[in-house]
């Protein structure tokens, strides 16, 4: 009886999908999705600007050649890029008192008043990073494009979160279909600096390590409709959060125009809902509060069937893998 029940064991092991254990297997995380590349879709604006091109490689080997614990990449802007950086952050500025939550305010003056933010120069992520660990542990690595999905979900479990260098075409500064360093500095940085949002983030991340490509598919659909494209509540009015909208000036002023469709988040129905990642969202999800949509995740995450549970040793910054009884 013994040995079958090791032989069942052992099926169930085969079937989990690997996942990191410890942070620096972030290093094997490293999967791109050719989608959005200016090499290959005809469509990007810089398809036919060698130039900008042959900038993306230069970017992007910094970025494939990292491993954890490097220093994060250095990269000397063009007055160009800073050029295209200028006019996103002024245009999207004059939007973010009205249309964005407080915790992005907050943390954003906090940039701007610590001089790591301001229109003149694009921050380096090594300085971004070193702001977030200390106000949520969160840090940074430098990705060369769009990750898989089940990549990028693993390293949020670690609070690390994979960020690009490069900027968007300058021809199309209020909307790019990919991430750029305009998306992950104005977006992502700021919500990561809000603890609740931090551990809302993890948690997506966590229940993502060694689920089925069903349950990723899910979870990544899941993460689209909060943290990138999320609204939640707020005095009695509705904001912005999510970080697709917080670095697009079309986006943002579209989302809460009342034009579009808005559903209350719910993680089973979200988790379902189709997404648009070429143009804006036809449907926006709005939350409550981040606690109340962290309460909403967790529930949703218990149902999600694993073999095995997992706890995130922040000492260790690696992951403790116990059998469920
Ligand atoms: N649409 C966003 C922007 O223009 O910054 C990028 C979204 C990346 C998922
Ligand atoms: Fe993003």
């Amino acid at each position: 009886l013994k040995r079958v029940a090791d032989e069942v064991r052992i099926v169930q092991e085969e079937k989990i999908p690997w996942f990191p254990k410890k942070i620096s297997d972030l290093d094997k995380c490293n999967h791109l999705i050719t989608k959005y590349d200016p090499d290959l879709d005809q469509d990007h604006p810089g398809f036919s600007d060698p130039e900008y091109r042959k900038r993306r490689e230069l970017i992007s080997a910094q970025a494939f050649n990292y491993k954890h614990g490097d220093p994060l990449p250095v990269v000397v802007y063009t007055p160009e890029e800073t050029a295209t950086w200028r006019e996103v952050y002024r245009t999207l500025s004059s939007l973010y008192p009205s249309h964005a939550c407080r915790q992005f305010l907050e943390a954003l003056g906090q940039l701007e008043s610590e001089c790591l933010y301001g229109e003149d120069k694009i921050p380096q992520l090594g300085e971004v990073s070193a702001f977030l660990k200390e106000r949520t542990g969160f840090q940074l690595r430098p990705v060369a494009g769009l990750l898989s999905a089940r990549d990028f979900l693993a390293s949020l479990a670690f609070r690390v979160f994979q960020c690009t260098q490069y900027i968007r075409h300058p021809s199309a500064p209020m909307h790019s279909p990919e991430p750029d360093c305009c998306h992950e500095l104005l977006g992502h940085i700021p919500m990561l600096a809000d603890k609740e949002f931090a551990q809302f983030s993890q948690e997506i991340g966590l229940a993502s390590l060694g689920a089925s490509d069903e349950d990723i598919e899910k979870l990544s659909t899941l993460y689209w409709f909060t943290v990138e494209f999320g609204l939640c509540k707020q005095n009695g009015t509705v904001k912005a959060y999510g970080a697709g909208l917080l670095s697009s000036y079309g986006e943002l002023l579209y989302a809460l125009s009342n034009e579009p469709q808005y559903k209350s988040f719910n993680p089973a129905e979200t988790a379902v809902q189709p997404y648009q990642d070429q143009s804006y969202q036809p449907v926006y999800f709005v939350s409550e509060s981040f606690e109340d949509a962290k309460h909403k995740l967790r529930q949703y995450s218990s149902t999600i069937q694993k073999p095995f549970s997992i706890r995130y040793d922040p000492y260790t910054c690696s992951m403790e893998v116990l059998d469920e009884p």
